[in-house]
Parts: C-alpha cells; structure tokens; sequence
C-alpha cells in the first residue's frame, strides 16, 4: 500500500471510528470497539475496500499510532479523538509532567485567555508533552501559536490528566490560569 492509500484509509477509518460511525451503519460498542469482520464488511457495502491485512498495516504504520487491535484482533479502536460522547477508553487519570503544551492559531486566543482550553467538539482537550506536535496540531489551522500549559499544578489542584495509548495527553478543560500565552503575537 503507498503512502496515498494508506492515509486514505486512516481517515476513513478516523471518521468512523470516532465520529460517525453510523454512516456505514456499524455499532461500537461502549468503549469504542468495532468488530474488525463487521467493518470490513459494511465498509464492503459502502464500496469502500479494506481487508484485514490492510488494517494490520495501517495500524502498525499509522504516524501518530491512532488504532489499536484488542489482544485476538477481532476488534479495532480509535486510541483518542472521539466526538462520539459516550466512548469510554477506560483511562486511568495520571500525574501529568510539569508542563504540557497546545498548539493552537492567532483567531481563538481571545476567547481562550477569556474562558480557557474547552473540548470543543471531542472527548477532552488534547495536550502533548513536546513542543514539536504542538507546532504540528497547531499548523493544521495556520500559523501555530503554542500554549504552555502548567499541568502539574493543575493536577496538584485536582484536575485529572490521561494519557491515549499513543502519547496524547487528555484532560477536561483548561482554565486560563494555567496557560501561559508563550509566542501570542
Ligand atoms: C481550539 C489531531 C476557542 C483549540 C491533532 C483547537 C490533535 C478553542 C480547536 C487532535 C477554545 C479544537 C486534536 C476556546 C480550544 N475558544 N477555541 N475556548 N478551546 N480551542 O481538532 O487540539 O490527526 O478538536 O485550540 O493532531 O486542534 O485527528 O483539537 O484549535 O492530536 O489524530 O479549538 O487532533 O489528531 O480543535 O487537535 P480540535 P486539536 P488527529
């Protein structure tokens, strides 16, 4: 499979695993699993062509590890990034680093020095230990603005921290006492 394909799949299987699963008439069950024959087969329906070997592949290749086989692999998961609300990743809360970073663009600052890191449309605010992935998710919008978050304190406050099986930092929200505008314009 070439690099082409390989990211087509991903974001199907993205848009079906965390958001609208639905839209192939499959079910997950409560902690987000699909059942990988019943996949393959109304992805089939839909005209849309995925065999098991492929998802082994996309799932050992995924850039940033998003999809997870259960132990038999008869199951397939999205790690994070859910709108679906009632997903549990059954996620243990954890003592984060001392800072953790967001990247973010110059449009919603304003409202984020107002009110803080919200959740938006997914589970939880996504958060990463390296300025470079912030850099990244923030380029996805624009020029990146990063976000220095003071997250020991935060959880030393008692605000819960999580970390996805692929290194994402997950927490509920982030009010802007904690956040330190590093590179604002
Ligand atoms: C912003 C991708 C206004 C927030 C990435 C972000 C990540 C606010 C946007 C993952 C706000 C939400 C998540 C507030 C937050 N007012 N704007 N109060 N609070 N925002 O996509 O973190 O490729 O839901 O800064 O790599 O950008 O999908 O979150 O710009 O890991 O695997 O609202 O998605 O991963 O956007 O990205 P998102 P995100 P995948």
């Amino acid at each position: 499979m070439n690099e082409k394909e390989n990211r087509k799949i991903s974001k199907f299987l993205s848009l079906i695993l965390r958001h609208q699963p639905e839209i192939i008439n499959l079910k997950l069950d409560r902690n987000g699993w699909a059942e990988v024959h019943e996949l393959i087969q109304k992805a089939k329906n839909r005209n849309f062509y995925i065999t098991k070997d492929i998802l082994e592949e996309v799932v050992v290749t995924n850039d940033k590890k998003r999809f997870v086989f259960n132990e038999d692999k008869s199951k397939i998961r999205a790690n994070q990034g859910h709108s679906l609300q009632n997903i549990d990743l059954e996620l243990e809360s954890i003592q984060p680093p001392e800072f953790l970073y967001h990247g973010t663009v110059s449009k919603f600052i304003d409202n984020i020095q107002l009110k803080g890191l919200k959740k938006m449309s997914r589970q939880h605010v996504h958060l990463s230990e390296d300025l470079k992935t912030a850099n990244k998710v923030g380029s996805r919008r624009g020029k990146p603005i990063i976000l220095k978050i003071q997250s020991e304190l935060m959880f030393k406050e008692g605000y819960q921290f999580y970390k996805s099986e692929n290194e994402v930092w997950l927490t509920d929200a982030v009010p802007p006492i904690f956040i330190d505008f590093i590179n604002k314009l």
